[in-house]
């Protein structure tokens, strides 16, 4: 079955999180080119290296026989710490998630598809939450991968059918039906959760890196266990804003929970006393909102 050709969207880095959610809404992905200056993905390389070349092969074919992924990123890299709260990535996911009180951190996953590699099945990533069909629109999931290399069709370049986030669920398209997210280091493809992908095959000699970073709604449960992933002691040090990203908030009115109705993060920091039920991604009144209701109710 071959599919009309929807070339993907390109975008500036000096664009928003809006021109970003829009591109998703329309074709479920969008690259956004030379982000990070090649100085910065040098650092990012070099922070990650050792941990690549200490993880194993992946167990099975969807994650990959030739592919190492390395997670657990905020606890090993400074510098993903960053990617992770990256104005363009928090600016779209707040548009793009903006349906639900808050989103979080999905998973942090090194993608490094090395030589001889085939391609992946094409996908998608909402399919994780137990194959369950969220209705058509209905977006669950706002997804990064950062290009540590450049991507190009022989090196295995995430595969993609842009537009098919308004296909039906459950449709299985092969390797021709889709075409490959080609970009330059340092830029990064946005893909929703909707939109049907895959890793590409690596025919080239080089191994192929990407950082998978996703965010998705804090109702769903997140695949990556940030709270054993970081150790607590790791925790401390980092900002809030990261930990509320990694799950140390409530994902609606009472999700998450600790003790007596403890705000998650009060356990990390006890130091912060004022919790704003979330302080961030403007979810204060949200919850308050939700309050309100049930109260009444
Ligand atoms: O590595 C890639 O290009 C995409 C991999 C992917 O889609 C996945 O593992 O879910
Ligand atoms: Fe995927």
């Amino acid at each position: 079955m071959k599919h009309e050709e929807k070339k993907i969207q390109h975008l500036p880095a000096s664009c928003s999180g809006e021109d970003i959610a829009a591109a998703l809404t329309a074709d479920g992905a969008v690259i956004v080119d030379s982000v990070l200056s090649p100085a910065y993905v040098d650092e990012v390389n070099a922070e990650l290296r050792p941990w690549i070349e200490k993880t194993s092969a992946g167990p099975d074919t969807f994650s990959g026989k030739n592919t190492r992924r390395t997670g657990a990123l905020i606890a090993r890299s400074r510098k993903c710490r960053e990617l992770v709260m990256h104005p363009l990535a928090l600016g779209a996911c707040g548009k793009f998630l903006a349906h639900a009180t808050s989103y979080q951190l999905h998973l942090t996953q090194v993608i490094a598809i090395g030589p001889g590699e085939p391609a992946q099945t094409i996908h998608r990533d909402q399919w994780a939450f137990d194959f369950f069909s969220f209705p058509k629109g209905f977006e669950v999931q706002c997804n990064t991968i950062w290009a540590m290399t450049d991507f190009t069709e022989r090196n295995g370049a995430t595969r993609v059918i842009p537009g098919s986030n308004r296909f039906d669920d459950k449709l299985r398209f092969k390797e021709e039906d889709t075409i490959p997210a080609e970009m330059t280091r340092g830029s990064v493809l946005f893909y929703s959760g909707s939109v049907y992908h895959g890793g590409g095959a690596n025919r080239s000699e080089e191994t192929r890196i990407g950082i998978n970073i996703t965010y998705n709604l804090s109702w769903l449960r997140q695949e990556e266990n940030q709270y054993l992933a970081v150790p607590m002691e790791v925790a401390r040090t980092l900002p809030v804003e990261l930990l509320r990203l990694m799950g140390y908030q409530r994902g609606a009115y009472a999700l998450g929970y600790v003790g007596d109705l403890l705000d998650p993060i009060q356990i990390v920091r006890p130091d912060i006393t004022n919790t704003g039920l979330g302080d961030t991604q403007g979810t204060t009144e949200k919850l308050k909102k939700q309050g309100r209701e049930l109260r009444q109710g």
